[in-house]
Parts: structure tokens; sequence; C-alpha cells
């Protein structure tokens, strides 16, 4: 790939081929004639794990040698999606692997298609915790990466008549290869007066093309006694394992909640777990270097991937206090000299806030420690803005009522040295609403850092014809620096070009209508127009207003008009107890099985909702989009980033000025973008002013029929009553203001059907959406933590360090 990952030779792949003989045998206990297609993945996983341990330790033993400062990311989540190619990719490997697999008389696709994918996040936010890890390496910043390793991630989604059904994801059944115990490393947590002790399992993160290899450590909770034998004894056995499973629940599942918070004691108690452990794992690093406490913030700076990891503020101080006797004063000034905090959401309902009876029960030295924070807080705003009850009960840590509760947002403000939210507008919003008041107190407290995605997973590993294509036309610098596609400006009107442009693109989607035949049974045309929102199903992202859009097309093509064939894929999973967007999968599935098998449909339109939409999926997914729906309500989504992949893939997008669209818009072109609906400013306005969807409606004679014809039953068997929740709220409410931008909408998408008729002006326009998008490399976003609020730099690992320099 790049230039400089190490150069492919085909002794390694003989080394390859090697190894996993050899793990077959030492490892997996097999000869050859009983070996399964799993047995031979987890041999060439070890084969190629083999090969970055060398990286891995060489870069422990380089940190460690050399003290160096170290960023440390909290996430309650990360949605990884397999390492095997990725890591092949890093290593420079992928070719010398399949020529492995072949001498085995199997298949490289074979081998990626057994690994389960590690789920452990729900959407963007998991996401970006994984995308950012990768580029932490390969930028070769000393960092570790903290959170939980979950028995079960995220549900599985199947798809059935009756919509989504959930079923639980044992990825860890067969074993992990991809990770190392650390029994060594474990701590205990105290949480309502029972102490669980949490494992360290160490992943390794590679850096791409760099010997660097960062570890992503995550807790698995464990009870400290498998027994308790008072109890055994006693005869009551189920008493005596009653803790044991009690304590190992707390590392179990993953909440599927996507921005909602539900108050319920397992998360907080998986959240003081993780935070616990991280911290304790930090200071015995610091020990184990000889560095005083005192000097935690000068080693560390901890950055809270959202609120979920909040509570850090908290017990940094309790440990620092309590256990390593600093005062109070000083553990502060060490405490928000350490911390940082990122924003990921407007939304109230994901803002969150736990009782305080709760909050006592489990953790009630943190809670003591918050009313002393709080305490101290209030009064320096007492003192700088005398006479201001109100504005002192709406920042404190504490929201009073009846039912009093702790507010996590404030607590991370209040101790962290930077907020940060993840796109332009949403950093904007967020200091003129959400934290209007604080950003009043602390201006300089609050910053902006776009989000940003990995070009090596989804560009180098997702989309392999892309990425030989853009090395034989402008070098292979760009999957280190994307900047580089730059270059690609003067070939969007090169006819040569195009053409091998077009012919990557027929193959991804080519390989995604396979993939469409074979998750639905459906056989849709690879040259029709690929119209993809895949994200998790949202109110707020919208997907109903995209549902309705299909019908009205239904409905035109059925009275004759003349549109362009197009392919409507949709993709996401709803959170299991969020029944509104249950009900848009169903809608969206019922009007699938209608307009699929309508023959006055054929070669003109087909409806897809593709089951169990993941990281792996989405490999397969981004590279065929032609139009990437990026649709939310203006000040809703905060950044969004499946936006940037597909957009990077070559994909138009038809998209609200929200979150990251505003800048991609900004960066390709107005010309390159289908731009459509009310603004921010403009949908704050007409709230003012009272927001009611009936004007809107009654002057929309498609959308009213196409509303009527969901309500007749068209779409569901002749079952009136299904879909009326969705299509009262509608009518009534419209929380999310689907009628205001559904006209707006329409005429972008006329736009859309006029603009793929001419496919040699769609072509260009997409070369030029890959050539201007090279900012939104997650490499781009991490330089600005590192530079602006870690104060991290790189170091390098030189390979075969055997002897570490010492400083
Ligand atoms: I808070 N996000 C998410 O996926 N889950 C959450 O619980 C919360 C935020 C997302 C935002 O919705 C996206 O706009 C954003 O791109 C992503 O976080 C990463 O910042």
């Amino acid at each position: 790939m790049a230039s400089s990952t190490p150069a492919p030779c085909p002794p390694k792949g003989q080394a390859l081929l090697e190894a996993m003989r050899r793990h077959l045998f030492s490892s997996q206990a097999k000869s050859a004639s009983l070996a399964t297609t799993h047995d031979h993945y987890v041999c060439l996983s070890l084969a190629v794990r083999d090969i970055l341990l060398t990286s891995w330790v060489d870069t422990v033993d380089t940190y460690t040698s050399q003290h160096v400062r170290t960023a440390t990311y909290m996430s309650a989540e990360y949605l990884l999606g397999p390492h095997l190619e990725n890591n092949l990719v890093s290593l420079g490997l992928r070719e010398e692997a399949r020529a492995a697999c072949e001498a085995l008389g199997l298949t490289l696709e074979e081998m990626l298609a057994e690994e389960p994918e590690p789920g452990l996040g729900n959407g963007g936010l998991g996401r970006l915790a994984a995308c950012f890890q990768e580029s932490m390496a390969t930028l070769e910043l000393p960092a570790i990466g903290y959170g939980i390793r979950y028995e079960f991630g995220i549900f599985r989604q199947q798809i059935g008549p009756t919509g989504q059904m959930e079923s639980t994801d044992p990825w860890l059944a067969r074993g992990n290869p991809w990770e190392v115990i650390r029994p060594e490393w474990s701590y205990p947590v105290v949480i309502g007066g029972q102490t669980v002790i949490g494992v360290a399992y160490d992943t390794p993160i590679l850096g791409y093309g760099v010997h660097t290899a960062n570890t992503l450590r995550l807790w698995s909770a464990q009870a400290p006694d498998a027994f308790d034998f008072a109890s055994f004894n006693a005869g009551d056995y189920t008493r005596a394992v009653l803790h044991k499973v009690q304590s190992e629940t707390l590392s179990k599942v993953l909440y599927p909640n996507d921005e909602l918070e539900q108050g319920k004691r397992l998360r907080l108690s998986q959240q003081i777990f993780f935070v616990s452990c991280s911290l304790q794992d930090m200071f015995r690093i610091l020990g184990s270097q000889g560095i005083p406490v005192t000097e935690f913030h000068r080693k560390f700076a901890v950055q809270l991937n959202d609120t979920h990891p909040a509570i850090a503020v908290a017990e940094l101080m309790r440990l620092l206090i309590d256990e390593h006797g600093v005062d109070w004063d000083t553990a502060w000034s060490i405490t928000t000299a350490t911390i940082s905090y990122t924003n990921h959401t407007l939304l109230p309902e994901a803002l969150e806030a736990w009782g305080l009876e709760l909050f006592q029960q489990l953790l009630p030295r943190q809670l003591q420690i918050i009313f002393e924070i709080n305490a101290r807080f209030l009064r320096t705003l007492r003192i700088r803005f005398p006479g201001q009850p109100d504005l002192l009960e709406r920042l404190s840590l504490i929201e009073e009522g009846p039912h009093r509760k702790v507010r996590m947002a404030h607590l991370a403000v209040v101790g962290s040295h930077t907020v940060n939210g993840v796109a332009e507008l949403h950093s904007r919003l967020l200091k003129e609403n959400l934290f209007a008041e604080f950003a009043q107190v602390w201006p300089e407290r609050f910053t902006n850092i776009t989000n940003g995605v990995t070009p090596r997973r989804w560009l180098a590993v997702a989309n392999p014809p892309l990425a030989e294509l853009l090395n034989d036309a402008i070098g292979t610098d760009w999957c280190r620096h994307l900047d580089q596609l730059r270059k690609l400006e003067p070939l969007a009107t090169d006819a040569a070009f195009l053409e091998r442009w077009q012919g990557v693109r027929e193959q991804a989607k080519e390989r995604l209508a396979a993939t469409i035949r074979q998750d639905t049974g459906v056989l849709v045309d690879p040259s029709s127009l690929f119209d993809v929102q895949v994200k998790r199903i949202h109110e707020y992202k919208r997907q109903h207003m995209a549902a309705l859009q299909v019908v009205e097309r239904y409905l035109r093509l059925r009275a004759g008009e003349d549109l362009p064939p197009r392919t409507v894929i949709f993709g996401g999973k709803a959170a299991p107890g969020y029944a509104m967007a249950k009900l848009i999968i169903r809608l969206i599935v019922g009007m699938a099985e209608i307009i699929n098998i309508d023959p006055a449909m054929d070669g003109r339109l087909r409806v897809i909702f593709l089951p169990n939409f993941s990281v792996k999926l989405g490999q397969k997914i981004y590279p065929a989009v032609d139009l990437s729906e990026q649709i939310s309500t203006a000040g809703m989504e905060a950044s969004g980033t499946g936006n940037m992949k597909m957009s990077l893939n070559g994909a138009l997008t038809i998209g609200t000025l929200d979150g990251a669209n505003i800048e991609i818009r900004d960066r390709v072109g107005d010309d390159n973008f289908f731009l459509f609906g009310h603004t921010a400013e403009q949908l704050a306005a007409i709230n003012r002013n009272g927001y009611h969807p009936m004007p809107w409606l009654e002057n929309d004679a498609l959308a009213k029929e196409a509303i009527d014809l969901i309500g007749s039953g068209h779409f569901s068997e002749g079952d009136r009553d299904l879909f009326h929740p969705l299509l009262a709220n509608l009518c009534s409410s419209d929380p999310f203001r689907v009628m205001a931008d559904l006209g707006d909408y329409r005429r972008a998408q006329n736009e859309v059907d006029g603009a793929w008729c001419d496919a040699g002006r769609w072509s260009m326009m997409s070369v030029l959406n890959t050539a201007r998008c090279g900012f939104f490399s997650s490499d781009r976003s991490i330089q600005e933590y590192a530079e602006r609020i870690w104060k991290v730099v790189p170091v390098p690992v030189n390979s075969c360090s055997v002897i570490p320099q010492s400083s």
C-alpha cells in the first residue's frame, strides 16, 4: 500500500503459511484432516498476531522506558469491527495472506467471513472511538484506550414480517485470538458496599505502516472469590454463587440504547467499574515509573467520550485524596488539568442525570465528593455573579426538585479543562444553547474538533479496487495523508480516468447486489441508482421522511411518470425499547414487500432493508453508495460520520445543513451536493411562532396521498391501525419537522434524478467528492486533539528496539 509500509516479500507469505501450519497443531491441537474453516481462521489470526507482537512489545517498552506523556481515551463503547483484514493491511501483508490461504486450499475471503466482529458499541459514538484508536497508533501517539469487555455486544438484528427481532451476540463464544488476558492487572471497585474485581484484557491496535501498536484495555468483571465458602459449607449453594453471578453481570452486556439515558442501576455500575479500574491502572503505571502522584496530569491526559465516563471527575478526586493522601486543592488542580470532555449530542433525552438515591446507595463517597465540588463551584459563582440565585441553580451539579439528580454533563464541564463538540455547528450550538451559561463563565474552555474517519478501514480495507486506482493515479501517500486526495481534482475531467472510476464503482455495486440477494433474496440492478440510508434508526434521523419519499415515488411511477431506476437501501438497528423506531422499520419492510413484487415497479424501483447493519456490512455498503442520505432535522445530528465514509468513497450527498454535512458541502462544493431543508436557525424561528405540520401538509397533495396510502393498510396487509401512531404523530406534533422539509426534500430528489441521467457529470461529481474529503480523516481530528487538548507528541517506535533508551 503506502510507500512507508514494509515492502511485501514472498518469504513473508511463506512464513505466514508455516505459522498457520504450526498453530493448527500447537494452538488448535488438530490435524489438517479435522480442521474446520474456523480453525484455519484462528490459525491465520494467530500467525498475524505473532508478527504484530514484535511491534506491540516494542511499543510498550519504548513508552515505558521513555516515560512518555500519554493520552488515555475513556469510552463505554468501541465499535471495532473485525481485526484480521485491518491488521493485514496495516502490516502490508494482505496479498501474502491471500497466497498462504490459497496454498492451503482456502480463500482469504472465507477466513475473513469467519471472524465475529466485536460489536462493543451502538453506533457513531462507538465507531468514532475505534477510528480514533487506529489514528492515534498511526500517528505514533502514546495512547491507551480504556473500556468494557462486554461478553455480549450489540444485539443481532433479524428482520421478519413483523419487523425487527433481536438475539444476543455471543462474539466470544469461540474464543478471541486478538486479546491477551492480564490477570496481574486487576483492581477492586466497591459498588454499593460490594467489591467487584476488574481484570484487564488487552487488544493491540496497530498503526498503519509504522511500528506502533497501542493497547486497547477492556475490563472484565469478576467476583473477588468464586465461592462464598461460608454459605457453601452451610449447604446454601445458590447463595454461594450469587455474588459471583451478580458481580460478573457488570460486564455481561452492552446497553443497546443510542442517545437515550434510562437511569438504570447496572449502567451506573458499569460506568464506575470501568472508570475506576482505568484510573487505578494509571496510578499503577505512574508508580511503576517512579513518578509521584502529584505529577498525574503531566503523565496523563484523560479524554471523556461523552458523559458515560464523567464519574471520573469524582473518582480521580477520591483516589488522589483517600488513597494517595493528596489535599483537596492540589487534587482539584490535578483533576482539572488532566480531564477533558467531548460532548456528542444536544438531545435532552441523552443527557445523563442519576437519581440521588441511587447514587447514594451505589457510590456514597463519590457523591460526597460531588457535593463538595458543587459547594465550591457555587461559591465562586456567587462571588462572580452576585444576586443571581437562578443562574446558580441552572449551573449546579445537582438538579433540584422532588427527584434530585446529579447532572453528569455539568460534572464533566466543571471537572474539565477543555470541552469540545464534534462539528462546527454542533460546537456553536453547544455554546449558544446547552452550555450557554457555562460558556459565559469559562469562554476559553469550549472548542470544536470536527470528527473524522480512518481511511485505512473505510477506504483501503473496505474498497480495495478504489485504493488501487488511487495508488495508480496519485501514488500511495493518501492512506497516511488523506489531503493528498486533492491530486485527483484534475482527473475529474479525464475521460480515461473516469472510465476506470466507473469500473470501480460498478464492481462495488455488483458486490453489494450479491450481498443483498444473499441476505434478503431480492434481485437488484447494479446499474440503478443506489440510494442509501444506513445508521441507527431514530426519529431525528428521519428514516420515515425517506420512506414517505419512496411511497411518493411509487405513486408517481404507478401514475406513469418516467423516473430513472432506483434501489433504495435502508439499514440500521432500533433500540429494543424504542417503539416508534421499530415501527419505522416495520413500514420500510412493508413497503419493500409490496413494491418489490409489483410488476409495474420492475426495473424502476426496489426497496431493501438490509438486516443487521454492522461494521462488516458497512464495509460492503459504503463503497457502493451513489446517493448518501443525510437528512436529519437541522441542529440535531451532532456530526455524523457515515456521511464522511460515503462521500470519501465517491457518493453524492442529499442532505440538510446539519452536523458535518455543512463542512462536507463547504469542501466538496455546493454544485456537488444536493442541499435541502430548513436551517437550525429557521427551525428555531418556526418553533418560536408555534409549529404545526397541518398547513404544510394541506398544500401538498402528493404527501397527503402517500400518507393516506400508508394509512389505508396498503403496506400492512390491510391493517389500518398498524402505522397509526407514526402517521398521527406526523400529522399532529411532528416533533422532527418532517412536514416542513418534505417538499424541499422532494425538490432535491428530483434534482438527483436529473443529475443521474447525465452519467458523465455524475462521475465527475463523484470524483470531486472523494478528492475534496481529505479533511475528514480521523488522523486530522486526532492531530487536533493531540496538539490543542492533550499536548501529546508522537513517539516513534523503532523495530527491534531491543535495548530501549532510558531517560
Ligand atoms: I450521546 N452519538 C452516538 O452515536 N451515540 C450516543 O449515545 C451519542 C452520540 C453520535 C452522534 O449522534 C453523531 O452525530 C456523532 O457523529 C457521533 O456520536 C460521534 O461523535
